[in-house]
C-alpha cells in the first residue's frame, strides 16, 4: 500500500488571471498535482467554490480555500491509501460537511481530490486515463464539441447566446476532427478579420462576432464549414450553448434575447426554429436552470432530434440528474467536477447518465489553467464527447494536445458522431 505522506496547496492565476487552487499529493511512490478550474457563467446549484471577498485579487483570492486545504484536509488525507479515491473523497466531503462544500469551499475539496487521483496514477506508474478507468479499461477518444464564435458571460459581444461551436460529425479519428474544426475556425476567422489583423477572442478563444443576432451567428458558422469545403451537418454539424439562465429574468420570468425579451413558449418556438432551420445537433441550456417545464416542452418537440445538453439545469449533480430523467427533460449532462467537487462524485453522475440513457460531455470552464485533467477523465470513463473551448489559447490546447497524445499512445477507438444524443 502507498500512503500519502504530504499535501501542500498554493495559490496560481488561471486563464483570466484569476487565483485559483493548486495542490500537490505526495507519496513515497510519487506525487500529483492538480489545478482547479473556474466558470464565469456558473449555475445556482453547483458546488460552492470559496473567494476571499476583501480587496486582494478585486475579492477573487483563494488563500482561505488554500489554507483550508492545508490546515483541515491534508490532515484528513495524510496516511490514508492513495489508490482509494472513494474512501478519501468521501472523507473530504464528510469533513467540509455540508452538501455543497460552501464550508471549506469546493475548490478547495477539488484540489485535493484531484491531486490524489493524479498521485495514484504515479504511485502505480500508470497513466491518469488507464488509473481512473474502470476495471474493464478505457473507454473511446473523445469527439470534440470546438467552440467558434462567444457572446454571453464570456465575450464582450451582443450576441445574448454563449457558444457557438461545431462538432466534426464526419470525422473517422480524433486528429482529423481536430483538422477539420481547424479548417472551420479559420475560414470562419477569415470573415471577421484578415491574418494581419485577426479578429479579437473570448475567454475560451471563440471569435468575438460583430452580430446580436443567434440565427446571424449560426449563418456565420455555416457560411465558415461552406468556405472550409464541409458540408454543414453531414461533415460538421453545429452545436450551441444558449447558456438561458444568464439572460432570463427570473422575477419577470422572462428571457432577454438580444434587444426583445420573450416567455418560454416563444424561447421554445425559437429553439426549434433554429433546429429546423440549421444544421444544429446539440444545445445546451436553451432554457433557464430552473426551468424544468419548459425543458421537459422542449424535449417533448424537439429531444428525438436534437442532444438536449444540461449544464446549469444538471450542474454534476445525481439529484438533479435523477430528476431530468424521471421527466425526460433532457437527454444529454455536461460534466464538470467542480460542479461536483470530487473526482468521485463526478464519475458517479457520468456513470448514472450512462446507465439512464443519456450522453455525458466532459466540459471545461471558462476559467482553466494547463492543467490536462479532464482529458484524461473523458477517455477513462468513455464520456464520448469534450468541450474544452476554441483552437486557440494555451489552457484549452493542453487539453486538445493531451489527447493528441493518448491517442498516439493508446490503441483506443473514436468516439465519432455516435456518441451524440439521441442515439440513431
Ligand atoms: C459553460 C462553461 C464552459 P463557464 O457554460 O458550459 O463553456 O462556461 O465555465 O463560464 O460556466
Ligand atoms: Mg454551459
Amino acid at each position: 500500500m502507498t500512503a500519502i505522506e504530504g499535501v501542500e496547496a498554493w495559490e496560481v492565476l488561471d486563464s483570466r488571471g484569476d487565483p485559483t487552487v493548486r495542490v500537490r499529493v505526495e507519496t513515497a511512490d510519487g506525487t500529483g498535482t492538480f489545478t482547479v478550474p473556474a466558470g464565469a457563467s456558473t449555475g445556482a446549484h453547483e458546488a460552492v467554490e470559496r473567494r476571499d471577498g476583501g480587496d486582494r485579487y478585486g475579492g477573487r483570492g483563494v488563500r482561505g480555500a488554500v489554507a483550508a486545504v492545508r490546515e483541515e484536509l491534508a490532515p484528513v488525507v495524510t496516511g490514508r491509501r492513495v489508490t482509494d479515491q472513494r474512501g478519501i473523497d468521501e472523507a473530504l466531503v464528510d469533513r467540509d460537511g455540508t452538501d455543497d462544500l460552501s464550508r471549506l469551499g469546493a475548490n478547495a475539496v477539488l484540489g485535493v481530490s484531484g491531486a490524489v487521483a493524479h498521485a495514484a496514477a504515479a504511485a502505480t506508474d500508470r497513466p491518469l486515463y488507464e488509473s481512473l478507468a474502470p476495471a474493464s479499461g478505457p473507454g473511446a477518444i473523445p469527439l470534440p464539441m470546438v467552440n467558434i464564435l462567444s457572446g454571453g458571460l464570456h465575450a464582450a459581444a451582443d450576441l445574448p447566446i454563449q457558444d457557438v461551436l461545431v462538432v466534426p460529425v464526419g470525422a473517422a479519428t480524433y486528429p482529423e476532427a481536430l483538422e477539420t474544426a481547424w479548417e472551420v475556425r479559420h475560414a470562419t476567422g477569415a470573415r471577421l478579420g484578415t491574418d494581419d489583423h485577426p479578429p479579437p477572442v473570448a475567454d475560451e478563444g471563440g471569435f468575438v462576432p460583430p452580430v446580436a443576432d443567434a440565427t446571424a451567428a449560426f449563418d456565420l458558422v455555416v457560411e465558415g464549414i461552406r468556405d472550409a469545403g464541409y458540408v454543414p451537418g453531414d461533415e460538421v454539424a453545429i452545436a450551441v450553448d444558449v447558456a438561458a439562465t444568464h439572460f432570463h429574468d427570473s422575477d419577470a420570468d422572462r428571457y432577454a434575447l438580444g434587444g426583445e425579451t420573450v416567455d418560454r413558449e416563444a424561447m421554445i418556438d425559437r429553439v426549434s426554429g433554429w433546429v429546423e432551420a440549421y444544421p444544429v445537433r446539440s444545445i445546451e441550456d436553451p432554457l433557464a436552470e430552473d426551468d424544468w417545464r419548459g425543458w421537459e416542452r422542449l424535449a417533448g418537440r424537439v429531444g428525438d432530434r436534437v442532444q438536449l445538453l444540461g449544464d446549469d439545469l444538471l450542474a454534476t449533480n445525481a439529484d438533479r440528474l435523477d430528476r431530468a430523467v424521471d421527466a425526460d427533460a433532457a437527454n444529454a449532462v455536461l460534466i464538470k467536477p467542480n460542479q461536483a467537487g470530487t473526482i468521485t462524485r463526478t464519475r458517479r453522475v457520468l456513470e448514472r447518465a450512462r446507465a439512464a440513457g443519456l450522453a455525458p460531455v466532459v466540459s471545461a470552464r471558462s476559467g482553466e489553467t494547463c492543467d490536462a485533467t479532464i482529458a484524461d477523465l473523458a477517455v477513462a470513463l468513455d464520456a464520448g464527447q469534450l468541450k474544452v473551448g476554441s483552437l486557440a489559447r494555451s489552457e484549452r490546447l493542453a487539453k486538445y494536445n493531451r489527447l493528441l497524445g493518448i491517442d498516439r499512445a493508446y490503441d483506443g477507438d473514436f468516439a465519432a458522431a455516435a456518441a451524440l444524443a439521441p442515439r440513431r
